[in-house]
């Protein structure tokens, strides 16, 4: 504290995290809730430093944005994340990943090709990668949809992040093209006490039903929350209960032994 956490410290610590490689992926798998089968992994980036600990991406996503090292940040996560999948599918297991973006990233215009060409160099379908972009208050997406019209061209999914937080959720599910929605945690934690999380959650799931995209709830802690998820009709269930965030080793453990579990009963590691 004091001094030693001030933010030119902090940012200077990222960056040199970022090219020592001091920042690693952990990856939470998702679930088909009408299967219970892995339908895939979401990619988050974790930061430990000597100094300061654990740091929250909450916290150094948006250092990074503040301070010009967010394109670095994405583009070695990607690389990281990508080399996992390759790993994965080295062992037989095919699987969606996802992968979060900063709108930032979306500036540029010819981040699809890269994104495009890192999948082509490692045989990557592109359909087998989603890019999540966070609903965020304080940023317009509208502009970007050149960026994201690429993304879908070029065969990579999009899904709309920690939806119902952000102030202009339907403008930009009419014009942008999402394929995926995530209902934020907020509506989910307490989906099973508050009959309001329970409304706003059945409503953006028949939202989503009507514009064709495909629903992941975030933050599901029981298996009560789960069977009243599928009453429902959610299509993807992500969280704790299901399984915290694991090392890339550990999903191709986890998939084999969640295969064919109903949902409801999925293994809490
Ligand atoms: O690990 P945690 O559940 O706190 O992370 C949740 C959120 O943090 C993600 O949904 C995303 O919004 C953000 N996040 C995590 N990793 C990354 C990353 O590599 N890049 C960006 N831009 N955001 C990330
Ligand atoms: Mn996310």
């Amino acid at each position: 504290m004091g001094a030693d956490d001030s933010p030119p410290l902090k940012a200077e610590r990222l960056r040199n995290a970022l090219r020592s490689g001091g920042l690693s992926l952990a990856y939470q798998p998702k679930i088909s809730i009408a299967t219970g089968q892995l339908a895939g992994v979401e990619a988050l980036a974790r930061w430990h430093d000597r100094q300061f600990g654990w740091i929250e991406p909450a916290a150094f996503v948006p250092l990074a944005e503040k301070e010009g090292l967010i394109d670095e940040l994405t583009d070695r996560g990607l690389v990281t994340a990508l080399d996992a999948w390759s790993s994965w599918r080295d062992t037989g297991l095919l699987t969606q990943i996802s992968f979060n973006i900063s709108a930032l990233s979306l500036a540029h215009l010819d981040f699809p090709d890269r994104v495009e060409e890192l999948c082509r160099v490692r045989d990557i379908p592109t359909a087998h990668l989603t890019l999540e972009l966070t609903e965020s208050a304080s940023q317009e997406i509208i502009p970007l949809i050149d960026t994201l019209t690429r993304f879908r061209i070029k065969g990579v999914s999009l899904a709309i992040d920690d939806f119902g937080t952000g102030f202009s959720s339907l403008v930009q599910l009419r014009r942008l093209p999402f394929t995926e929605i995530k209902i934020d945690r907020c509506f989910v934690h307490d989906i099973l006490v508050s009959e309001d999380s329970r409304a706003i959650v059945e409503a953006i799931i028949a939202l989503a039903r009507a514009l064709g995209l495909s629903t992941t709830a975030e933050g599901v802690g029981s298996s009560e929350a789960l069977a009243l998820l599928a009453t429902l009709g959610c299509d993807q269930a992500q969280g704790h209960f299901i399984s915290p965030p694991i090392t890339a080793a550990e999903v191709h453990e986890w998939a084999a032994a969640a295969t064919g579990m109903p949902a409801g009963k999925a293994r809490a590691l």
